[in-house]
């Protein structure tokens, strides 16, 4: 039984070996307001439709693990409150139930991989988080065991970021900054934590990329763009934002995979919308990038 269910103009760009680019769905029921949502998840497919990629938004509808989905299946995730986040512990089931899903990071890597796609992009993936409760996202386990690139801004800094660098480092997948030595810190370009590996473009990333699966090694690997400079939120008010919505989490008893979401809506009020404006430049520049990534990928592969 095949769970899943490849639209017939990503099949057929598959086939023919063109660049084909993930998009993830969670960042449209729960990370991302209404209507802005859908109006991002469209905006980020004509991006690639005008570089002449094809692009793969990745859902769960009626049992099935849907690979292209239409507009209006976009607006049904964008704007219905029944939508399950879905991560790698509940992908089953609600496969099972024929429930309305929406993919994390997790599970778009593995529908991705599963259907022939090797770069995702999104806006940050999950890591560990701030505290001692232990809460590690999936993301993380993915990325260990699943060989597709994330294109991403790194991760929010309501995250841990040391410490989801240092998890990364020890499940062995690579971290190569886009045009930048610093680990961006989505809605900031950065600044502390220092990169090893650095492409000087699209070129140079798919040449790293390719190898580091060509030798054999099958884990994920991470693409960090940061935010384009004059879009980035400054750095105190993102801090302030999230120290606010941090101690509002708590009081509220927030736990589990509501923390993520909660803590976007939070941090955006706080800083009177303009995380939210970054959040959205940040995802439209990394399809972009992405989408450059994927042509180079695709150019190697067709030699
Ligand atoms: N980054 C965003 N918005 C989001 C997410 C990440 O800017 O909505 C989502 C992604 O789908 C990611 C998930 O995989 O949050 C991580 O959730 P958790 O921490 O519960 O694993
Ligand atoms: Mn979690």
């Amino acid at each position: 039984m095949s769970i899943i269910k490849i639209s017939d103009e990503i099949q057929e760009a598959l086939n023919e070996k063109k660049p084909v680019v993930a998009l993830e769905s969670t960042l449209i029921s729960h990370g991302l307001p209404s209507p802005l949502n859908v109006d991002v998840a469209l905006q980020a497919e004509s991006i690639l439709r005008e570089l002449k990629v094809v692009p793969a938004t990745i859902a769960l509808f009626d049992g099935y693990l849907r690979i292209g989905i239409s507009q209006a299946e976009i607006e049904l995730l964008g704007s219905s409150d029944e939508v399950t986040k879905t991560s790698f512990n509940n992908l089953g089931e609600v496969i099972a139930n024929k429930s309305l899903g929406a993919t994390t990071v997790a599970s778009t890597m593995f529908a991705a991989y599963r259907s022939g796609i090797k770069v995702f992009a999104t806006g940050g993936i999950g890591g560990v988080h701030r505290g001692s409760d232990g809460d590690i996202s999936a993301d993380l386990k993915a990325l260990s065991d699943i060989p597709v690139a994330v294109v991403c801004a790194g991760v929010k800094s309501i995250l841990d970021i040391p410490k989801t660098l240092e998890a990364l480092e020890t499940l062995g997948v690579p971290i190569i900054g886009y045009k930048t030595n610093v680990f961006p810190e989505f809605w900031t370009q950065g600044e502390d934590l220092k990169l090893k590996i650095v492409a000087s473009g699209s070129e140079e990333a798919a040449h790293l990329l390719n190898t580091h699966w060509e030798i054999g090694l099958t884990t994920g690997q991470l693409v960090a763009v940061p935010i384009p400079e004059e879009k980035a939120v400054d750095q105190k008010i993102v801090e302030n934002s999230i120290t606010e919505s941090l101690s509002e989490a708590s009081a509220a008893g927030i736990t589990g995979n509501a923390i993520t979401p909660f803590l976007l809506t939070k941090v955006a009020d706080a800083s009177n919308g303009l995380t939210l404006e970054a959040n959205v430049d940040l995802i439209l520049n990394n399809v972009q990038v992405a989408g450059e990534i994927a042509i180079q990928m695709a150019e190697t592969s067709s030699r």
